[in-house]
Order: C-alpha cells, then sequence, then structure tokens
C-alpha cells in the first residue's frame, strides 16, 4: 500500500502545502522549546549561584539597577520575538490556503462524496445524467487533474480527510462544500471521516485511489456499464434472491430490478476492495459473514440481518462476488 493515511507523506497539491506547513512550525517550535529550556537552565544556574551564598535574603532583595536593565531588555527582545513567530506562522498558513485554492479550474470533472451514517456515497459527475456513476466507499482519482469534489450530508455532520492529498473539509446537512484537490502521485491512499458522527464513526473509512489518467477514465468507462445477467445458474438464483429480498429494497445494482437508494450502490462491488467503509476484506467469506450478521460487525449500522436460508445466502455470495 503506498501511503496509508499520512499527512507526511503527500501525495497531492494540497497534501504537499499541508506538510509544508507542518515542518516548517515543527522547526519553529522547536526552536522556542531549545530556547525557553535554555533560559529555564540559566536561571536555575542562577538560583544555585545565590543560595550559594552565606546570607542569600540579603542577596536577593540587593538592587543592582544594570542587573535589572538588563532583564527588562530581554524580556523585550522575547515579546518581539514572540510577535515574530505568531506573523510567520500566519503568513505560512496563508501560504498553505493560496496553494490550495490555486487548483481551481475551468471546466474541471466534478465528483460528489456524500457522508453517510457510516458509508461514502461517491458520485461521478457528468452534464449526460445517463453518464453519472454512482458507487460507494472508494474514491477513484486522476493524477494530475484539478477536481472539484461537491461534499455533502445525507444525516449528520461528517468531514471528508485524505490526509495525503489534502486537508479536512466538512461534509453539512443541506449545505455543499466544495474542495479542489489535485492528487499528484498513483497510489492507494486511506481516507476516514473526521467528524464524530455516531457510533461507528471510527469504521467510516474510504479507499482513495489515483490513478494515472488513462487508466481512471478506462475505470470510470467500466463503472458506467450496467451489470450483465450472469450465466452461473448459481449466481442467477443470487439475483433472484436479490430482487425478490428486501436487499432491493435498500440497494441499487444497474441492469437489474433493484433501485433501493438507502444503501450503497453495488453494481459493480465486485471491484471493490472493501465491505461496510473499510471494515472488512472484499472476499467470499466475509461478504458472508457480513450477510449473516452485519450488526455483529458493524453494530447500529442501517443494515438489517435479513433472514436467509442456506442456498439463498450462498446464492447471493456467489451473484455480489461476480458484479466486476
Ligand atoms: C434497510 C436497508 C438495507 C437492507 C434491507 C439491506 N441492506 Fe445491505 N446495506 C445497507 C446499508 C445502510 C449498508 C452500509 C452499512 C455501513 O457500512 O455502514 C449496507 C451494506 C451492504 C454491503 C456492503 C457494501 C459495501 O460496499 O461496503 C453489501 C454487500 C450489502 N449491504 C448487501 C445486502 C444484501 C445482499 C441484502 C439482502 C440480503 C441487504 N444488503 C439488505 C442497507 C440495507
Ligand atoms: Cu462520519
Amino acid at each position: 500500500m503506498t501511503g496509508w493515511q499520512s499527512a507526511l507523506d503527500p501525495a497531492g497539491v494540497g497534501g504537499s502545502a499541508v506538510a509544508a506547513l507542518w515542518w516548517a512550525m515543527l522547526a519553529m517550535a522547536t526552536l522556542v522549546l531549545v530556547a525557553v529550556l535554555a533560559a529555564l537552565g540559566w536561571s536555575l544556574a542562577r538560583h544555585l549561584r545565590i543560595t550559594a551564598v552565606a546570607d542569600p535574603i540579603a542577596f536577593a532583595a540587593r538592587t543592582d539597577p544594570a542587573a535589572d536593565q538588563q532583564a527588562t531588555r530581554w524580556v523585550g527582545v522575547a515579546v518581539i520575538a514572540t510577535t515574530a513567530i505568531l506573523l510567520v506562522t500566519f503568513a505560512l498558513s496563508l501560504g498553505t490556503s493560496r496553494a490550495a485554492a490555486r487548483l481551481a479550474v475551468d471546466g474541471a470533472a466534478e465528483i460528489e462524496v456524500t457522508g453517510v451514517q457510516w458509508w461514502w456515497e461517491v458520485r461521478y459527475l457528468d452534464s449526460l445524467p445517463a453518464r453519472i456513476v454512482r458507487t460507494a466507499n472508494e474514491l477513484h482519482l486522476p493524477a494530475g487533474r484539478s477536481i472539484r469534489l461537491r461534499l455533502r450530508s445525507r444525516d449528520v455532520i461528517h468531514s471528508f480527510w485524505a490526509p495525503n492529498l489534502h486537508g479536512k473539509m466538512d461534509l453539512i446537512p443541506g449545505h455543499d462544500n466544495y474542495l479542489w484537490i489535485k492528487a499528484e502521485r498513483p497510489g492507494t491512499y486511506r481516507a476516514q471521516c473526521a467528524e464524530f458522527c455516531g457510533v461507528q464513526h471510527t469504521k467510516m473509512a474510504m479507499a482513495v485511489i489515483v490513478h494515472a489518467p488513462e487508466e481512471y477514465d478506462a475505470w470510470l468507462a467500466a463503472q458506467r456499464e450496467p451489470v450483465r445477467s450472469p450465466a452461473d445458474s448459481v449466481a442467477l438464483a443470487g439475483l433472484r434472491t436479490f430482487e425478490a429480498q428486501p436487499c432491493a429494497t435498500c440497494h441499487s445494482i444497474r441492469g437489474t430490478m433493484a433501485y433501493g437508494q438507502a444503501g450503497p450502490d453495488l453494481t459493480h462491488f465486485a471491484r471493490r476492495r472493501t465491505i461496510a467503509a473499510g471494515e472488512r476484506p472484499n472476499t467470499p467469506a466475509e461478504l458472508t459473514a457480513w450477510l449473516l450478521n452485519p450488526q455483529g460487525i458493524k453494530p447500529g449500522n442501517h443494515m438489517p440481518k435479513v433472514p436467509l436460508a442456506a442456498d439463498e445466502l450462498n446464492a447471493l455470495v456467489a451473484y455480489l462476488s461476480g458484479l466486476r
């Protein structure tokens, strides 16, 4: 896994600006720490010298105008240094914001990311509605292109945070936020919800997959395709089960009778890396465990346990595992 969730391993323009700011602040904070410790050491040494004299109280009470003046000078220097450091930090953080703002370009592709308790809906927008792709829990980006993310929420406030690529941005119900993002290095990165949003907040992760541009275009074209009816008879039984059971009222699979919107779209589910927003790897065994008891894996999540006969469960797993 390249660059697995670290703000200090930037793979995008926004991330690089944030990392540079972080290192600059660390350097300044280190200098300040060293200076404060040196001053502390100096005053301790002085205290030891004073207590070593025969009559410390008389020594401390004695006035020394020259020493007072020197002390005042040092306080003045410290005040000026503090102000200068704050101003430099302010200027650096303005520079970071400007670097991120420069990503805006006309005609950029727009991707809508919606926070839902406790998963991510991702829609690749297009002026032609038929070309819009709806998927979940993975954000695919082309390297080297500025992309406008439209951030929304369906329920409570969430926060989108892909530390390798950019700083955080809140997803607010009833209000669209926009984040310009430009990934530079292909790879797989981890994003997560960074605003407490309920019991399964910690299990609300998302993979961010940065592709070379042509690879991204091919991926998006493949996602636009609806599914074909499975040739295999077990998988076909799985499709029938999916449509007959409550699954289809919550999940959509383009090319079938399933149009539900409450849960993640499953059209190309087998291509996804994980189940339930990063919670489990997407393997037939984990999928079986999820369908048997979603509440055991992610307690409180909004998928109920649907009672299934053993052959229905097998058929569903065969069908969903084939949705490539
Ligand atoms: C009441 C709505 C509802 C019903 C009914 C339902 N689900 Fe779900 N399902 C969800 C929600 C919500 C999630 C997301 C859970 C999370 O990650 O927090 C989900 C997640 C999933 C996932 C994981 C998707 C991913 O990309 O992470 C699969 C697979 C799935 N459901 C299959 C099924 C099947 C098969 C059935 C029928 C047996 C079913 N669901 C019934 C709402 C529902
Ligand atoms: Cu959240």
